[in-house]
């Protein structure tokens, strides 16, 4: 069985050829996303066997995607097929002040996905076995049945697996639901995860603070939070106890900087670097070095246009796990 498993919707992606209006690029590239596949593809690279679950619908788009997740290493045992609904898609525009994301995925097969896959023949074994499942706030954005698989993930008897959820702050996602309070759905559903990982300008529009601390008297319950200040840095606040299954006595709080990059484009660098700091975890490695798998991943990807990049070497990443903090800096 893998030791990871990642649910959430993964779509097509229409890459411009060019940066610039839509209505002006002339050409464009096919490619594959979705964050929590992003992370799937990340953690395999990084060495760690990972299934994606989800849905695509039968068409070319749900065959490229799947075809390029099983081409990236991901277990694809745990994908449905849905006939009756399409495979989403976004088409990224690249514009001055940053990239902008055009989704084309109300009532696509991806966003139909739902608790009854607990009961998949194929999927579920996946999601009972895996060490860590990793979710994020686009799933719980998704639909009411997308929503409600999240909150069975997090909230049924775990028995030592792991749930690690991003908060993947979508507002263009979370208007198409209609009135109501997103930071009211998310806040609770962070607070049941074991790792959150967020970023601080997210955090700050979902729960009002981009401050570690702050964010940790919010969300008490995980025992790791990861915060993440962009380009700059990124904080872990594990939880330490007094052993012995001692209440908590308090956090343990390490900032590491992040790599200095020349940044080609930015989208699924967040994905990259929940792949590297859950492998890390897997890993057993202790915050800063999880961090700086994190950071090693993130910029694999900041380097490309499109949402995954060649993993770093093993070599150089050995040799960076072990640097000083003079020399990673
Ligand atoms: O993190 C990258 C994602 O933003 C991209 O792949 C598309 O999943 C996506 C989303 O919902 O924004």
């Amino acid at each position: 069985l893998p030791a990871a498993v990642c649910v959430g919707e993964s779509m097509a992606v229409l890459l411009p050829d060019q940066p610039g209006p839509l209505e002006d690029v002339s050409s464009f590239h096919p490619a594959s996303g979705g964050a929590e596949a992003n992370v799937a593809r990340g953690l395999v690279a990084l060495g760690v066997p990972t299934a994606w679950v989800g849905r695509v619908g039968d068409d070319g788009f749900g065959r490229r995607v799947t075809r390029d997740l099983a081409a990236g290493g991901v277990d694809i045992r745990g994908v449905s097929v849905d006939s009756r609904r399409p495979t989403g898609l976004y088409v990224k525009e690249v514009g001055l002040g940053g990239s902008v994301l055009h989704y084309y995925r109300d009532g696509s097969a991806g966003s139909a996905i739902g608790p009854s896959v607990l009961d998949d023949p194929s999927a579920g074994p996946l999601l009972g076995g895996a060490r860590l499942v990793h979710l994020s706030g686009i799933t719980a954005a998704l639909s009411d049945s997308a929503l409600e698989l999240t909150r069975e993930l997090l909230l049924r008897p775990r028995d030592g697996q792991l749930v690690s959820f991003d908060l993947n702050w979508r507002p263009a996602l979370w208007r198409r639901r209609g009135p109501g309070r997103p930071e009211a759905v998310l806040a609770p559903l962070l607070n049941a995860a074991d790792i959150v990982l967020l970023g601080a300008d997210e955090a700050t529009a979902v729960l009002g603070t981009g401050d570690p601390a702050e964010l940790r008297a919010l969300l008490p319950g995980p025992a790791t939070l990861v915060v993440k200040d962009d380009a700059h840095h990124a904080t872990a606040l594990t939880r330490r106890s007094t052993g012995a299954g001692d209440a908590v006595s308090g956090d343990s709080s390490v900032t590491e900087p992040a790599l200095n990059v020349e940044v080609v484009e930015p989208v699924g660098a967040g994905d990259a670097f929940a792949a590297g700091y859950l492998t890390g975890t897997l890993r057993g490695y202790g915050p800063r070095r999880c961090l700086r798998l994190g950071h090693l991943a993130a910029a694999a990807t900041l380097v490309v246009p499109g949402d995954h990049g060649p993993p770093p070497p093993p070599d150089l990443v050995d040799g960076l796990l072990r640097a000083s903090a003079a020399e990673w800096a």
